[in-house]
């Protein structure tokens, strides 16, 4: 058996401080990805110890993580509003504006977070950025039929895009909705929320286009770990 790996304390941290803001009863969005695995570890942690609550995955990974926790999972109908969503996030600008979907479920992502009251975003301090972009990676989720025009109009708007390939290489990537997933390489960074917001706004305009891993506006707060596992909170201004 391979070793387990070290836990990242700033992870830890922050996937502990979110699993302590879930309240007995409550409706919870478990995002995906390696800070979001923390905190459902965390979760299952506190439903082992009596805490009662009911789990919308954004993965099929999620899904089947908390299942083994012994998460209770429910499906998002039309009657359900859940209460918070913690989930991670690959930048986080200064006004908490970000980039997700390095881990392709962006789109699940996006619905989960847009049922909750609340998105909260548990993130180690090597996702701040001065601006979106910065990592050189903005994901896209695409229909496959509209690859070639898709690829054709984000080169159009500036944009170095890359048709994300499976772990093999071999194959592209394909999402939990079937899609494929589309780097974007800006030129430079967006130098502020009005442009993240006009790319958002012409990428999304594109025929094929599902959705883009720019998340503007939608963090009720940010849990940002650091190595000694002290957490910051930032929140709006
Ligand atoms: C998944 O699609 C992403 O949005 C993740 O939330 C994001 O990539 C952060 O993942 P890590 O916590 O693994 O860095």
């Amino acid at each position: 058996m391979p070793p387990a790996a070290t836990p990242d304390p700033a992870v830890l941290a922050v996937a502990r401080q979110a699993a302590g803001m879930v309240t007995d009863g409550a409706k919870v969005g478990l995002g995906t990805g390696r800070a979001a695995t923390a905190f459902v570890d965390e979760l299952g942690a506190r439903v082992r110890q009596g805490l009662r609550i009911v789990g919308a995955a954004t993965s099929e990974a999620t899904a089947r993580q908390a299942e083994a926790l012994g998460i209770e999972m429910i499906d998002l109908d039309e009657n359900v509003i859940l209460d918070l969503t913690v989930d991670g996030a690959d930048e986080v600008s200064p006004g908490l504006d970000l980039v997700k979907g390095w881990g392709g479920a962006l789109v699940r992502e996006r619905i989960v977070a847009t049922s909750s009251r609340r998105q909260v975003i548990v993130v180690g301090a090597d996702k701040l950025v001065d601006e979106l972009g910065a990592r050189g990676r903005i994901p896209v989720e695409v229909v496959p039929p509209a690859r070639p025009l898709v690829v054709r109009r984000l080169g159009a708007l500036g944009l170095r895009a890359t048709v994300r390939a499976d772990v093999d290489g071999k194959r592209p990537f394909r999402s939990d909705n079937g899609n494929l997933i589309v780097d974007c390489a800006p030129e430079a960074p967006l130098r502020d929320h009005a442009a993240a917001l006009s790319l958002e706004t012409a990428v999304r305009s594109i025929p094929g286009v599902v959705d883009t891993g720019l998340f503007l506006g939608t963090a009720e707060r940010v849990l940002v770990g650091d190595a000694d596992g002290r957490v910051d909170t930032l929140r709006p201004r």
